[in-house]
């Protein structure tokens, strides 16, 4: 009988051990892969590093609960959407080599890689009077810019950065790549878009007195 008990104990201990480790094997298991390489090089060009691209956003670098994570498309649209990560990185991706130059005077020469705002808004049908795009973030912060802008250029998302997945650093799960324009209308860590009408709506740098067309003057 006390053998019986032993026994019973010892497979019991046993089984918890086991749980234990599934458990933290699958919890190491997340969205962003660090073991994935950086590319150097595109077209035979050099690539700045990721570590070249600074971190100055407002409250530091934001870290995203992918489980529970999701992009909100509302405002003039026909049919607002939440979506998630892979609700989003279901549609074609799209490959850009963008540079993104901070007006602090420091740029950095990337690969940028994701998809197209285009895609997404035709799924939930952008209602005829829609001629802004308002992006928001985790972090509190906005930015917008012309729904003609954002369509004519074909702006994207990007979840990845020189091929690998985005570090908390610099947007993940998604910053805005926004060609031609200075850094701080490339929103990091977006969590919804709003379809507007109103083409005077001016975000967190935008009504501190920054152009709200930061163009890139070359
Ligand atoms: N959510 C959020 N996005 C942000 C900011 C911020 O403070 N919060 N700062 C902007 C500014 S001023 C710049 S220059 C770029 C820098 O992006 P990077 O860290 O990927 O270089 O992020 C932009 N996006
Ligand atoms: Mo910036």
């Amino acid at each position: 009988m006390k053998k019986q008990i032993y026994r019973f104990t010892s497979l019991f201990i046993i089984f918890i051990l086991l749980i234990i480790t599934v458990a933290a094997c699958s919890s190491n298991n997340t969205a962003t892969d660090q073991s994935a390489i950086q590319i150097k090089e595109y077209n035979g060009k050099n690539l700045s590093s990721i570590s070249d691209v600074r971190d100055v956003s407002i409250k530091g670098p934001q870290n995203v609960d992918i489980n529970t994570y999701k992009l909100k498309i509302d405002g003039l649209v026909e049919s607002p959407t939440d979506f998630t990560y892979d609700d989003v990185l279901k549609n074609d991706k799209q490959v850009k080599n963008v540079v993104l130059n901070c007006v602090e005077g420091w740029s950095a020469d990337i690969l940028w890689e994701g998809v197209q705002l285009s895609d997404l808004f035709d799924k939930v049908t952008v209602k005829p009077e829609a001629n802004t795009v308002i992006f928001y973030s985790v972090d509190g912060y906005t930015t917008s810019l012309p729904l003609k802008t954002v369509m004519d250029k074909k702006l994207i998302i990007a979840d990845k950065i020189n091929g690998v997945v985005l570090p908390a650093e610099t947007g993940f799960p998604f910053i805005l790549v926004a060609e031609d324009k200075l850094g701080y209308k490339w929103i990091k860590w977006i969590n919804r878009i709003e379809l507007s009408n109103d083409p005077n709506y001016k975000g967190y740098w935008e009504t501190r007195g920054y152009s709200n067309e930061a163009d890139v003057k070359n």
